[in-house]
């Protein structure tokens, strides 16, 4: 036998249960910003090809040895531009050569850069990773994570404080030429060598400041600010935007 009160206990639990999946219902029916914790949103540095860049008064490195990564999505993989530009004594580069090569360029290597020409499938209007490496014996050009050049190197890039303009994220380190037409997202500067694994592992997420790290720019908080804890702050040029991706 049941008894009346266990009953009403019974529809009372049924009831609160009732009213907590309608409260529920609710809630999740709300805009993703109104959810607690909020979701980071991923912006990203939009560059129309005209003037466009941002500016980063990056310290000055010697790169014994370095990593450089950046993701890029641009209508055309075609068009003799530089991604990620650092300018000090010596240059280095990651950029988008004419003939459909991705590749680097950095003073004081031998040979200059890790490849003459890459050829590789490269989707148009889509999001791409690309990075240069150099562990002091071989540099790399890795595309969505894979290496797809390698060349047996020597030297160090060096700096001088008195020659550097600092970093452009979206043209030539003259600021003057070669912009990019597109969105670029995280921007990664390291004094040392990231293998493929560990490239490829992390391309796809932001990252925290580490050990290495000299100039990170992932564009999230709506502005250019540097997240390596290396106070390299961007500053956007031109009709250079951060939108959401
Ligand atoms: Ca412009
Ligand atoms: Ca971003």
């Amino acid at each position: 036998m049941i008894s009346v009160s266990s009953l009403r206990i019974r529809r009372g639990l049924t009831l609160m249960f009732a009213v907590s999946l309608v409260l529920f219902a609710f809630a999740s029916c709300g805009d993703d910003d109104t959810v607690s914790p909020k979701k980071a949103t991923n912006r990203v540095l939009e560059l129309d090809g005209d003037g466009d860049y941002v500016s980063v008064p990056i310290a000055s490195h010697t790169f014994v040895t370095f990593t450089v990564e950046v993701k890029v999505k641009v209508p055309n993989y075609n068009s003799n531009v530089h991604f990620v530009s650092l300018q000090q004594n010596a240059y280095l580069v990651i950029g988008d050569w004419d003939g459909g090569c991705i590749s680097s360029w950095a003073d004081n290597l031998s040979p200059l850069d890790a490849a003459d020409a890459i050829e590789s499938a490269i989707t148009a209007d889509e999001w791409h990773h690309f990075a240069i490496s150099y562990d002091g014996t071989n540099q790399y050009v890795l595309i969505d994570g894979v290496v797809v050049a390698e060349r047996a190197t020597t030297g160090t890039v060096t700096n001088s404080a008195s020659y550097a303009s600092g970093l452009k994220i979206g043209c030539r380190y003259s600021g003057a030429e070669q912009f990019v037409t597109g969105q670029i997202d995280e921007v990664r500067v390291w004094n040392i060598f990231r293998t493929e694994t560990q490239i490829r592992d992390n391309m796809n997420k932001t990252i925290s400041a580490q050990t290495g790290l000299v100039g990170y720019w992932n564009f999230d908080d709506g502005t250019a600010a540097d997240l390596s804890g290396n106070d390299a702050d961007g500053t956007l040029v031109g009709d250079a935007a951060i939108v959401k991706k």
